[in-house]
């Protein structure tokens, strides 16, 4: 599938989600997902209204916001429809799978009531994926697991990212693809096995132009590095875009979005081999 087009790989899904995903990709010729990591509602719904016509994923982590109250997520909402493009929560769920039921379903955020994709780490096994799917897949959500990390030292290598992916491989109406390094297709299996013939979207963190990382353990790599040399579907960029100052000059982030979009998508381009 690496050759293939977002479009032409829309076939291969049946879950709603990543339909809606693929196809928002093709129609915006946009890879760019942006993590909107700030910790203030002012400038959460600033940055997306600024950098909602060039992605085609909004990235939350919805826990950070201080002056978090429901209406935000109505404005969320409205801005995905103005500017086209899904939402993401990463919440990275990562407990049995009752717990991880409620916490998607319930709670202050009611996370599976707007989110058309979040995250799971695979570390309790394919339980916490029964959990999550008794909510979202009535919905028509989708899951990706994280069978990699983009930090120093992460655990998530080898067999561990193997055994991720034959959990997303049993569940395949739920889990989308994962959140990874390099494509994950065909991972565990022998060589020529019917069941390779698989596509799971892989959307990729620890994506910089200007960084290698930062102190804490984040490692960047390009959008050529991960879309052309790695494989990968989706790039994500949180600081890349807003910087240190969450995006006070309206400006520098419509001038990075529009750069990282440019970025990955000539990136895929040579990747599929058109211009
Ligand atoms: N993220 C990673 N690496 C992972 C998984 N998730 O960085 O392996 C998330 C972080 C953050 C974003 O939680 O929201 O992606 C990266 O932000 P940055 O571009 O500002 O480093």
């Amino acid at each position: 599938f690496l050759k293939q087009t977002y479009s032409q790989r829309v076939a291969n899904h049946s879950n709603p989600a990543a339909k809606a995903l693929l196809e928002t990709i093709e129609r915006k010729r946009s890879n760019l997902c942006v993590s909107v990591d700030v910790t203030k509602k002012a400038d959460f719904l600033r940055i997306i209204e600024i950098v909602g016509p060039y992605v085609c994923l909004v990235k939350t982590h919805v826990d950070i916001i201080e002056d978090f109250d429901f209406s935000l997520v109505e404005q969320l909402k409205e801005l995905s429809v103005k500017h086209d493009f899904q939402i993401f929560e990463d919440r990275k769920f990562a407990d049995i799978g009752n717990t991880v039921a409620l916490q998607y379903s319930s709670g202050v955020y009611k996370i599976a009531s707007w989110s058309h994709i979040t995250n799971a780490h695979p570390v309790p096994g394919p339980s916490v994926i029964t959990g999550l799917s008794s909510v979202g897949l009535p919905l028509g959500r989708g899951l990706l697991l994280l069978a990699e990390m983009s930090t120093k030292g992460s655990l998530a290598t080898g067999s561990y990212t193997e055994e991720a992916v034959r959990m997303a491989r049993a569940n395949r109406d739920f889990v989308v693809g994962f959140i990874a390094q390099r494509r994950m297709d065909g991972l565990g299996l022998a060589e020529g096995s019917s069941e390779a013939n698989e596509d799971f979207l892989v959307l990729t963190p620890g994506v910089g132009l200007d960084a290698k990382g930062d102190s804490m353990g984040q490692q960047y790599r390009t959008p050529r590095e991960v879309v052309l040399e790695s494989g990968c579907d989706v790039i994500i960029v949180g600081r890349g875009i807003y910087g240190k100052d969450n995006g006070a000059n309206p400006e520098a982030v419509r001038e990075q979005a529009e750069r990282y979009r440019a970025e990955g998508w000539k990136a895929y381009q040579e990747r599929i081999g058109s211009d």
